[in-house]
């Protein structure tokens, strides 16, 4: 198990307060996509996932997502496969299954789709666990068809603000994002670049991973710097941007990638990530943990000390 020391934390006199994070699963998994939802069984977290124990070990070619549930953030279910790229006719069979998102609204849930690296699909399902049907006919975002798309249109992060406008971010080496409607499966307008300043300065670049919050009226976008990559984060007045570089969040792992998503649950925070702490793991074989995520009185969000595992 890898220890984990909050930044603010980590001098020796404070060592004893250091925290054991470890998988939610046994089984290789990555690229967490964490909510909680109201069920009719009481409220649950799910996390939807990269599935990597059905890739090849040599490539993120698994065609299928992964669903793992929780009551309590402590103990997890491996809730199987909510769905597989099939799921989308215009999909080739073959088409790898990346970074998923999910999002409920009016009663029914939305689960978005990096299928194949050039598109994004969209399903939807009266269920957050199984039941899901392309929400189209045709993707969300296509790289061939959508001005501005960027060069490899994946990793879709959902994020809707209190006056109800949803937005959807994604993008590798160039962050975009894009209104969608109230029915959550059509775009609202064109695709934008996200400008994120003092990137150059802090000697940073944008990689993958796009993640949006708010808190406190303070808008976060987060995401890795590449590959390897650290994760880092930016704030801004508007969900649209721009942002201005903060800090980093996690720093370096052992793996080629890195990738983040936050929840807030009744006052806490979480940092979702992927790391390869399972035995057996690597950059292809990761594995979905969780820890603590803290901010200090100027609204930044304090780092993420990991010791070596
Ligand atoms: O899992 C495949 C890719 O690796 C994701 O789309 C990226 O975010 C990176 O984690």
């Amino acid at each position: 198990m890898r220890r984990l020391l909050p930044a603010w934390l980590a001098c020796a006199a404070l060592a004893a307060a250091a925290q054991g994070v470890q998988p939610i699963s046994p089984r290789f998994n990555a690229d967490p996509s964490p909510h909680y939802f109201k069920t009719p069984a009481g409220g649950a977290f799910f996390v939807y996932a990269t599935d990597d124990a059905s890739n090849s070990g040599r490539y993120w070619d698994s065609t299928s997502w992964r669903l793992f549930t929780s009551p309590d953030l402590k103990a997890w279910t491996d809730a199987g496969v909510p769905l597989d790229v099939t799921v989308f006719k215009w999909a080739r069979p073959d088409a790898k299954a990346w970074a998923p998102e999910a999002a409920f609204r009016d009663g029914k849930y939305f689960f978005y789709a990096p299928v194949g690296g050039d598109k994004i699909g969209v399903a939807v399902s009266d269920q957050p666990e199984r039941g899901f049907v392309d929400a189209r006919t045709d993707a969300l975002v296509d790289k061939a068809r959508d001005a501005n798309a960027g060069d490899e249109p994946i990793d879709p992060a959902v994020f809707v603000d209190k006056d109800g406008q949803a937005y959807l971010y994604f993008g590798t080496r160039a962050p975009k994002v894009v209104k969608l409607k109230r029915d959550m499966a059509s775009l609202d307008g064109p695709i934008q670049d996200v400008q994120v300043a003092g990137l150059l300065k802090a000697d940073k670049k944008y990689g993958e991973a796009p993640f949006l919050h708010e808190r406190q009226g303070v808008y976060y976008f987060s995401f890795s710097t590449g590959w390897p990559g650290q994760i880092v984060y930016a704030t801004g007045s508007s969900p649209l941007g721009p942002f201005t570089y903060r800090g980093v969040v996690i720093d370096y792992l052992k793996i080629s990638t890195n990738h983040q998503a936050i929840l807030a649950h009744e006052g806490e925070n979480f940092i979702f990530y992927h790391d390869a702490l399972l035995p057996g793991g690597g950059s292809h074989r990761r594995s979905i943990t969780i820890a603590p995520l803290a901010y200090d009185a100027d609204s930044g969000i304090r780092q993420i000390v990991l010791s070596p595992a």
